[in-house]
């Protein structure tokens, strides 16, 4: 069987440890693994498949014999390597935001736009994580009554900020008395509307993420998206409230049957059970979940859902990994 060298950048960060997990949970056929980071992380090391393997620097030479090169180490560090490893011959798939946004380079979730990742001219852009949570739950609905609106409010893990962000929920836990603030208000016991930085228009970058990306990847720029992102004290993954609104009428068994079908998608609806998503259960799943699903009264054609995944896992390391799954499978 082929196997392709992998490297991984931002090796040690909280999504690059995970992708290389997933790639071995995964079984992707890897040849040599090559983790890189920064001079700072250079002695540590990662285990993969039973093996520790050291940490090297990142440079520009690093790339030598690379087929597929996984970046998750901020947006600065693609823009500057990336065509690096572009021009030693690597697909290079980027779960920064530096290039989600650019002309002629695929965003993709494959349970919505796979055919995207033929595409590609050496850059695939991983999307946003809530982002992609949202887009493979509503693909399925989009398809069959067509979005006109959706308004989603996230309530998102401490995790998605990084080490660093973990690290100061359970420090405030403990009490400690000195640690690195990463958010600017304390996280535990508390909730801030504020993550990633403020726009000149009042909005997050991270609220302007869910909506530019899920036109991109839907390729449909029709669709209205009003969102408000949160950061809560938890854990285990994102979630979001998302209400929408279609063109067409629907069944509400209709909309639990399509969502039963649908691929990346787990339904957890039993109310007389008290079952309904939560991120404690979808702690290191590679799911979307889906739950209190019910109309919106309120108006014509609308739906409410909770939805809730790992935003390390799908939102990040797991999606990355299948977009090279799917890749590999015209290699
Ligand atoms: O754009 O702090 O992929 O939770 C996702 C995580 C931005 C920040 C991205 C967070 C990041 C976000």
């Amino acid at each position: 069987m082929k196997v392709f060298d992998v490297a991984v950048v931002g090796a040690t960060g909280l999504v690059g440890r995970k992708m290389i997990q997933v790639l071995e949970e995964r079984k992707f056929p890897v040849g040599k693994l090559r983790p890189l980071a920064t001079a700072r992380s250079v002695g540590k090391t990662v285990e993969f498949n039973g093996k520790r393997i050291h940490v090297e620097e990142l440079t520009q030479n690093s790339f030598q014999g690379i087929e597929i090169a996984l970046f998750s180490a901020g947006a600065s560090v693609s823009k500057e390597f990336a065509p690096h490893a572009v021009n030693a011959g690597a697909l290079v798939i980027d779960n920064s935001s530096a290039f989600r946004m650019v002309d002629g380079i695929p965003l993709v979730v494959p349970e919505v736009n796979a055919k995207e990742i033929f595409h590609h001219k050496g850059i695939i852009a991983n999307p946003n994580c809530s982002t992609i949570q949202m887009c493979v739950a509503l693909k399925p609905l989009h398809d069959k009554w067509k979005i006109r609106r959706v308004v989603v409010s996230t309530y998102q893990s401490v995790t998605g900020a990084g080490q660093k962000g973990v690290n100061q929920l359970y420090a405030e836990i403990e009490e400690e008395d000195s640690y690195e603030k990463k958010f600017p208000h304390p996280i535990a016991y508390n909730v801030l509307p504020h993550i990633d930085v403020f726009a000149d228009d009042g909005y997050t970058r991270e609220e302007h993420k869910m909506v530019f990306e899920t036109k991109k990847i839907f390729g449909d720029e029709t669709i209205k998206i009003s969102p408000t992102c949160v950061r809560v004290p938890a854990v285990g993954g994102h979630s979001e409230s998302v209400n929408v609104e279609f063109e067409k009428h629907f069944e509400l068994e209709e909309v639990f049957e399509t969502l039963h079908h649908a691929p990346g998608v787990i339904v957890q609806d039993d109310l007389k059970q008290n079952i309904y998503p939560m991120p404690i259960w979808a702690h290191e799943k590679d799911d979307v979940f889906v739950g209190r699903i019910r109309r919106d009264e309120s108006t014509k054609n609308g739906l409410n859902l909770w939805v809730v995944s790992d935003n390390l896992r799908k939102g990040a390391a797991t999606n990355a990994v299948q977009i090279a799954e799917v890749w590999i499978t015209h290699k």
